[in-house]
C-alpha cells in the first residue's frame, strides 16, 4: 500500500460512533480529543463523543460468536447461519429470509447489505432503521425538490442567517456542537425560533418558543403560511421563476387562519405572527425540521408544510438560506442512498425503476430480471415476521428494535417467532440477547470505511486502533456468509474495494459518488455529494445542490398543497394526555453503547417521565415518585421529573431504555411509512408498591 493509501485508512483522525454531526476526533492511547479541521465541530465534542473511547475496551464486548447463547467458534457459527438460511429458503422461497440494517453502518457496509439481500439471498425482505428516523422528510424533500440531501448547504451556512425557525429539534441535547452555528447566527444579530412542545435547552436559546400540542406541526405551518400569505411576505418573483404549485397551495392554507390554528396548535396567535415576522423580514433565513415535525403519521405531510413555507417565502437554493432536515444518525445521509431500503438501489436509484435495475445488474454482474422488486418497510417488515406469509429467518446489522422499535411489546413477539435470528453486534443488546446467533463485529475506531454527515458531506473514519482477537467486520461477516451460499466472489471484505464498486455503482445516480475517492477525502476533509467523475478536470462536489435549479425533471420545486388531520390516536377520557418520546443528552438511541459507559450512565440512570407540576399536583405525583405509564398497547414504569417546561396536558420520557416503546403507537405515515413515535394517547399513575426516595432510587 503506498503512504496516501495508508494514510486515508489508518491513522488517529477519525469521526465520532455516534450521532450524524459526525464530529472529527483524535483517538490516540486510548484518549479522544476533537479535531479542529471538521466544519461541522470545529473543536468541540459532546459527552458521549469525550467517552466514546470506553466501549472498545469494556468487558462487555463481544469478541466470540454465540449460538443460542453459547460460545462457538467462527466457523460454526458461519456454518449454522448458511445452512439455516438454506432450509428456510428450501422450504419458503427467498422472501422468507429478511435483512435489517441500520443508519449507523458506513456507506460500504450499507451498500454491501444492500447487494447481499438482492444478490446472495434473492429476498426483497430488506429495510432499515432510517424509516424510524428521517424517511418522513426524505419523502417530503423528494417530492419538493426531487432530490433528498438533509441540508442542502454546509452547516456553516446557518451562522450566517438572519433567521433560524427548527421545528421539533433539540440539537442543544442531541448535536451540542452544532449550538455553536446557532450562537453565532444570533451573536451576528440573527433570530433563532423554535417550536417544541417542551422548553429544551435549545428552545431556551431561542428568541421566540411556540410551545405546539404534540402532533399539530402541520397546522402550525399552515397556519404560518396563512400569514405570511396575508402579510405580503410571499416573494413573488422566485415563485414565478423557480417554483410549480403556489396558486393551489394559497388556496390550501386560506382556511387556516390564525385563530383557528392557535385552537388547534396552542400556539398564541401573537406569537404565530411574531414567528413570521422574523422569519419574512431576514435577508437569509432558514427552515429546519427534526425528529419532533417527522416522526408522526403525518410528518410527509408536515415536512412539505414547512417546505412550502420555506418556498414561499422565496428560501431553497439560495445562498445562506433554504430548507433542511437535520439528520439524525451517523451515517443518516449515506445509509438512505446505497440500497438498504427497501425500495432502493444504490445511488439513491428506485428498485422499480427499470434503467437502475440494469445499470446496478451490470455492476453487480446479474440479470437485472433476478433483482427482486420492493419489500416491506421496517415496521411492516418486523410486524411480518414469523407469519403465514412474512420471513421466518432475520439477519440484523446496526439496530437494537427490542428498545428502539415502536410497540416494542408487539415487536419482541413477532421476533421470538422467528425460525432464525441472527444479530451482528459488538456488545449483547436486547436484540442481540433473544438472538439464535450473535456475531461480534468490530467498532467504528477498529475499521476504516465513510461516512456521509448530515450536510451530505462523505468523510473517512479510519482504522485508529487494533480490533480484539475474534471480532469481524460486518463486510467479513457477509463474505463468510456469501462464500457459504455459493457467491463469496462478489463480496469482497475490503471497504476500499467495496467503496469504489459503490462508486460506480451510484454513477448518474442523485446520489452520485463516482468521483469520490479516500484521498480526496482525506486532503479535503470531505466531499459533497453528488461528485460525478470527469474526464478531465475533478468535479469538485457540490455543497449547495440547488442553486441554479432544484432536481426536478424542469428543475423547479414543487409546491404541494396539504392539509392537517389529529395524530392516529387522540386523547379521551381513559388515555387524557399526550405522551411524546426523544433523547437525553447522555444516551444515545437504544442505549445498547452508552448504558454501557459508566460516565453517561451515572449522568442518566434510569428512564423517567417529564410532566408538569399542575399535571403531577392533579395526579399526586411528585419529583422522584415510582410512576406507571400506560397506552392502549402496553405500560411502562418510570421516575417522575416534575418540570414547568413541559406543556400540562403532555408526558416527554426518553427511549433509551427498553419499556418505553411498549408505550408507542406504531401508526404510519402513508407515503414515508415512518412510526407515530411522537405522540399517542396515555395516563399516568403512581407505583403504589414503589417509595420514594430523595435521588428516586426506588427501594420496594
Ligand atoms: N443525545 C443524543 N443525541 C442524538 C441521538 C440520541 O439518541 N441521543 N440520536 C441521533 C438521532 S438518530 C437523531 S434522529 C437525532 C434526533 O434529534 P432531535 O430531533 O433533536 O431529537 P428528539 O429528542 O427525538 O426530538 C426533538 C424534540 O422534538 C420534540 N417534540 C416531541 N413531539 C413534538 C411535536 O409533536 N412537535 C414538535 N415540533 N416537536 C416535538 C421533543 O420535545 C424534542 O425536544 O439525534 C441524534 N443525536
Ligand atoms: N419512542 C421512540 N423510539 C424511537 C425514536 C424516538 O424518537 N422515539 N427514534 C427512532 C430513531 S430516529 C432511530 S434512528 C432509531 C434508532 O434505534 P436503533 O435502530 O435501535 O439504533 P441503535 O440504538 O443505534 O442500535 C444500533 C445497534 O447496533 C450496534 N451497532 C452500532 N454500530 C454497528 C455497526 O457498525 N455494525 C453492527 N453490526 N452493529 C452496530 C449497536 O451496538 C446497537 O446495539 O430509534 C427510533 N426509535
Ligand atoms: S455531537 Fe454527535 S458526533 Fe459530535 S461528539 Fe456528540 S455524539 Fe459524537
Ligand atoms: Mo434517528
Amino acid at each position: 500500500m503506498s503512504q496516501a493509501a495508508a494514510d486515508a485508512t489508518v491513522g488517529p483522525a477519525t469521526h465520532c460512533p455516534y450521532c450524524a454531526l459526525q464530529c472529527g476526533m483524535y483517538v490516540s492511547d486510548g484518549e479522544i480529543t476533537p479535531r479542529e479541521d471538521i466544519p461541522a465541530n470545529a473543536g468541540g465534542l459532546c459527552q458521549k463523543g469525550w467517552t466514546a473511547a470506553e466501549l472498545l475496551t469494556s468487558p462487555e464486548r463481544l469478541t466470540t460468536p454465540l449460538l443460542h447463547g453459547s460460545p462457538v467458534s467462527w466457523d460454526d457459527a458461519l456454518d449454522h447461519v448458511a445452512g439455516r438460511i438454506e432450509a428456510v429458503r428450501a422450504a419458503h422461497g427467498p422472501d422468507a429470509v429478511a435483512v435489517f440494517g441500520g443508519g449507523g453502518l458506513t456507506n460500504e457496509k450499507a451498500y454491501q447489505l444492500g447487494k447481499f439481500a438482492r444478490v446472495a439471498l434473492r429476498t426483497s425482505q430488506i429495510d432499515y432503521n432510517g424509516r424510524f428516523c428521517m424517511s418522513s422528510a426524505a419523502a417530503a424533500v423528494n417530492r419538493s425538490f426531487g432530490m433528498d440531501r438533509g441540508l442542502p448547504f454546509p452547516i456553516t451556512d446557518i451562522a450566517r442567517a438572519d433567521a433560524v425557525l427548527f421545528a421539533g429539534g433539540n440539537v442543544a441535547e442531541t448535536m451540542p456542537p452544532f449550538v455553536r452555528h446557532l450562537t453565532a447566527m444570533r451573536s451576528a444579530g440573527g433570530r433563532l425560533v423554535v417550536v417544541d412542545p417542551r422548553r429544551t435547552p435549545t428552545a431556551k436559546m431561542a428568541d421566540l418558543h411556540l410551545q405546539v400540542t404534540p402532533g399539530t406541526d402541520l397546522a402550525l405551518a399552515l397556519g404560518l403560511l396563512h400569514i405570511a400569505i396575508a402579510d405580503g411576505h410571499a416573494d413573488l418573483g422566485y415563485l414565478a421563476a423557480r417554483t410549480t404549485g403556489f396558486e393551489a397551495v394559497r388556496t390550501s392554507v386560506s382556511a387556516w387562519w390564525p385563530e383557528r390554528v392557535e385552537r388547534v396548535t396552542g400556539v398564541p396567535v401573537a406569537r404565530m405572527r411574531e414567528a413570521v415576522r422574523i422569519l419574512g423580514e431576514a435577508e437569509r433565513a432558514m427552515v429546519l425540521t427534526g425528529r419532533g415535525a417527522e416522526q408522526h403519521a403525518k410528518g410527509t405531510d408536515t415536512v412539505t408544510a414547512f417546505v412550502n413555507l420555506a418556498l414561499t417565502l422565496g428560501l431553497p437554493g439560495r445562498e445562506g438560506s433554504g430548507y433542511g432536515c437535520v439528520t439524525g444518525q451517523g451515517n443518516g445521509q449515506g445509509g438512505r442512498e446505497h440500497g438498504q431500503k427497501a425500495d432502493q438501489l444504490p445511488g439513491y436509484r428506485r428498485i422499480d425503476d427499470p434503467a437502475a435495475r440494469a445499470h446496478v445488474a451490470a455492476v453487480w454482474g446479474v440479470d437485472p430480471a433476478a433483482l427482486p422488486g420492493p419489500g416491506r418497510s421496517a415496521y411492516e417488515l418486523l410486524d411480518a415476521l414469523g407469519t403465514p406469509d412474512g420471513p421466518r429467518a432475520l439477519l440484523l446489522f446496526g439496530s437494537n428494535p427490542m428498545v428502539s422499535a415502536p410497540r416494542a411489546g408487539h415487536v419482541a413477539r413477532r421476533l421470538a417467532a422467528l425460525d432464525l435470528l441472527v444479530v451482528s453486534d459488538f456488545v449483547l443488546s436486547e436484540t442481540a440477547a433473544v438472538a439464535d446467533v450473535v456475531l461480534p463485529t468490530t467498532q467504528w475506531a477498529e475499521e476504516y470505511g465513510t461516512m456521509t454527515n448530515l450536510e451530505g458531506r462523505v468523510l473517512l473514519r479510519r482504522r485508529a486502533v487494533t480490533p480484539p482477537r475474534g471480532a469481524r467486520t460486518d463486510l467479513e461477516i457477509l463474505r463468510g456468509l456469501a462464500e457459504r451460499l455459493g457467491c463469496g466472489e462478489k463480496f469482497p471484505a475490503d471497504p476500499r474495494v467495496v467503496f469504489d464498486e459503490l462508486r460506480r455503482a451510484s454513477a448518474g445516480g442523485v446520489a452520485d459518488y463516482s468521483g469520490i475517492t479516500y484521498e480526496r477525502i482525506a486532503a479535503e476533509t470531505g466531499v459533497f455529494w453528488p461528485c460525478p467523475e470527469t474526464a478531465g478536470e475533478p468535479h469538485p462536489g457540490t455543497p449547495r445542490p440547488f442553486l441554479d435549479r432544484f432536481a426536478t425533471p424542469d428543475g423547479r420545486a414543487r409546491l404541494v398543497p396539504v392539509d392537517h388531520r389529529p395524530p392516529a390516536e387522540d386523547v379521551d377520557e381513559e388515555f387524557p394526555l399526550y405522551l411524546t418520546t426523544g433523547r437525553v443528552l447522555a444516551h444515545y438511541q437504544s442505549g445498547a453503547q452508552t448504558r454501557r459507559i459508566r460516565p453517561l450512565a451515572e449522568a442518566s440512570p434510569e428512564v423517567f417521565v417529564e410532566l408538569h407540576p399542575d399535571l403531577a399536583e392533579r395526579l399526586g405525583v411528585a419529583s422522584g415518585d415510582r410512576v406507571l405509564v400506560r397506552s392502549r398497547r402496553g405500560a411502562a414504569e418510570a421516575v417522575a421529573r416534575v418540570d414547568t417546561s413541559i406543556r400540562p396536558d403532555t408526558l416527554f420520557m426518553p427511549f433509551h431504555w427498553e419499556g418505553v416503546n411498549r408505550l408507542t403507537n406504531a401508526a404510519l405515515d402513508p407515503s414515508s411509512r415512518m412510526p407515530e413515535f411522537k405522540v399517542c394517547a396515555a395516563a399516568l399513575q403512581r407505583c403504589e408498591d414503589g417509595e420514594r426516595r430523595e435521588d428516586g432510587e426506588r427501594v420496594a
